[in-house]
């Protein structure tokens, strides 16, 4: 696919990327998101995610993504739900919640949504998704996630590698949206030596420019910020451009 083969070529060159992510349900005016956006493309993040755990409706997403559209990065379905699809969109994060205690978030969910992205023809990016760390946050609490903590990071990399070996072409470290803390970088390293090539992204509660490129330098591929970009712009820009020199 089109956006694998882009982010794939992206990591090869030795880059570190960016994507923003947007929660359909904190949209509160299309105007003001076109303008955010255009900023964080400028400022050189990769890709828009576009998602969240709550009241998120899919003609919401489609908006969103129409605006995704006129810029130059691919938008990324990200869903929480299977209302998460929409039409226009370039690539579906195919999410499966590994450490999730409820089949439906391992591969229930993603059953229903299966025939309709084929029918709607989305690129699929196969992703393992692990809920890590122990705050109680939408993702977790939504997708009964069997917390991993931050002192375990052996049993995240078993799961990790486990999703290599199943086929997932990423794996994704979740800490969760607007998480107190985000995944520390030992965490990080110790999945990164599990899953080697996989591309891993990592993503919650990441504010500033030194512990994204903590992260980075630790073995994460991809960084994910949602949360900031709508509390402070210039301070998610700036983890851009940290990003970017990388
Ligand atoms: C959530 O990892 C993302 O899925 C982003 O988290 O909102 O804390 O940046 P934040």
């Amino acid at each position: 696919g089109k956006v694998y083969t882009y982010i794939k070529r992206e990591i090869e060159d030795g880059g570190k990327l960016h994507f923003s992510l947007v929660d359909p349900e904190k949209v509160l005016n299309l105007e003001d998101l076109r303008k955010t956006l255009r900023a964080l493309v400028e400022a050189g993040t990769n890709a828009i995610l576009i998602g969240g755990s709550l009241n998120v409706f899919n003609e919401d997403v489609e908006k969103i993504v129409d605006i995704v559209e006129e810029l130059e990065v691919p938008s990324i379905l990200f869903p929480g739900s299977i209302a998460g699809i929409a039409k226009n969109a370039d690539a579906i994060m195919m999410l499966s919640l590994l450490n999730s205690d409820d089949v439906y978030f391992i591969v229930g969910a993603q059953a229903y949504a299966a025939p309709i992205i084929k029918r709607l023809g989305l690129e699929v990016l196969p992703t393992g998704y692990i809920v890590v760390g122990e705050a109680h946050t939408s993702v977790s609490i939504m997708g009964r996630a069997r917390m991993i903590p931050f002192d375990k990071p052996e049993i995240c990399a078993a799961y990790a590698l486990a999703g290599k070996y199943m086929g997932m072409r990423f794996i994704y470290l979740e800490a969760g949206s607007g998480a107190p803390k985000p995944v520390p970088p030992e965490f990080v390293r110790v999945v990164k030596k599990a899953i080697e090539d996989t591309i891993l992204i990592v993503g919650g509660g990441i504010r500033s420019s030194e512990v994204a490129l903590e992260i980075a330098n630790a073995g994460a591929d991809i960084i994910v910020t949602g949360t900031i970009i709508e509390k402070d712009l210039e301070r998610a820009i700036k983890i851009i451009s940290s990003l970017r020199r990388k």
